[in-house]
């Protein structure tokens, strides 16, 4: 999310640091909590084979945090010895530079409250399950816990250059909503699909959307939605065509999109390369 400022968010921001960071308090979590904790588990855990890639599925088996909310001091002594990644806890949502330098330095931000029963099936901000679920196990990919760095490198140049909305089109069609091909078909690897019970199966099995060649020009120039399933995902052939497409200075893309009208999120162009032409009637721009 972009341009979120903190009086609009859930988390508790009155006691944070600088870096916006906070104390993650896992003593202060209700029994209620870690039961709704496991359930969201649970019913994730349970699609992970079918749906999720292989680095996704092996890590989450090692790392054993179903039993309930876990404590980001626990698995920081594992992270740090897999890819020196720490998780540092925050109240939700922080601007995107600050964003951007805690990605740069091997720091991810992970919320610290957990949505209420009432939104088991769907939430608009990230919260600790998302955040967690979705993004942690991939850290421990090294492959793929240098690209999230180098993202968050380019974020702070993007910053500088006024590029964030396209850089962050990049973040959203790959660390939040990218599929991988695998020789066992396609699966995901992206955190909002991960973490979500209903757009997990979507994403693979639905004739809906369109399925689209990794093309990092093509993912800055397309606009995405954030409140509903994805009308297209892109994917990639392996975690090294992500971390190779992010080495470049992205000056000279930035120079060649701007002033360039953005694509509809469900828009197929005769350039891309098509997995899946989605069956979903073309939705107004
Ligand atoms: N803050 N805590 C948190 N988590 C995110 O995923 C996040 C953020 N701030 C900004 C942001 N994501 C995206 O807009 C970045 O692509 C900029
Ligand atoms: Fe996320």
């Amino acid at each position: 999310m972009t341009g979120e400022t903190a009086h609009n968010l859930r988390g508790d921001y009155s006691r944070m640091r600088p870096d916006y960071t906070v104390v993650q308090d896992w003593a202060g979590y209700s029994q209620a909590e870690h039961d709704l904790w496991k359930r969201l588990y649970a019913r994730q855990v349970a699609l992970a084979p079918k749906y999720a890639c292989d680095e996704f599925v092996d890590t989450l088996a090692a790392l054993h945090f179903g039993d309930g909310i876990p404590s980001f001091e626990a698995v920081n002594a594992k992270l740090g010895r897999a890819t020196n990644w720490q998780l540092v806890a925050v109240p939700g949502l922080v601007p995107d530079l600050t964003f951007f330098d805690h990605l740069a330095n091997r720091r991810f931000p992970v919320t610290v409250w957990l949505r209420t029963p009432e939104e088991f099936d769907y939430i608009v901000e990230p919260d600790i399950f998302h955040d967690f679920y979705g993004h942690v196990p991939l850290l421990f990919n090294p492959v793929f816990a240098d690209y999230l760095q180098a993202y968050g490198r380019g974020g702070i140049k993007a910053h500088e250059l006024g590029a964030i909305e396209m850089l962050s089109r990049l973040y959203w069609y790959t660390v939040e909503f990218g599929l991988i091909d695998t020789p066992k078909g396609l699966r995901t690897y992206g955190a909002g699909i991960l973490s979500s019970g209903g757009e997990l199966p979507y994403c693979i099995d639905s004739p809906d959307p369109n399925r689209i060649g990794f093309d990092l020009l093509r993912i800055m120039r397309t606009r995405y939605k954030i409140d509903t399933f994805q009308e297209t995902y892109f994917v990639i052939r392996d975690f090294r065509e992500l971390f190779d497409a992010t080495a470049p200075d992205f000056t000279p893309y930035y120079a060649e999109l701007s002033g360039k009208e953005p694509h509809a999120p469900s828009i197929v162009l005769p350039s891309d390369r098509v997995y899946h032409r989605g069956a979903a009637p073309q939705r107004a721009a």
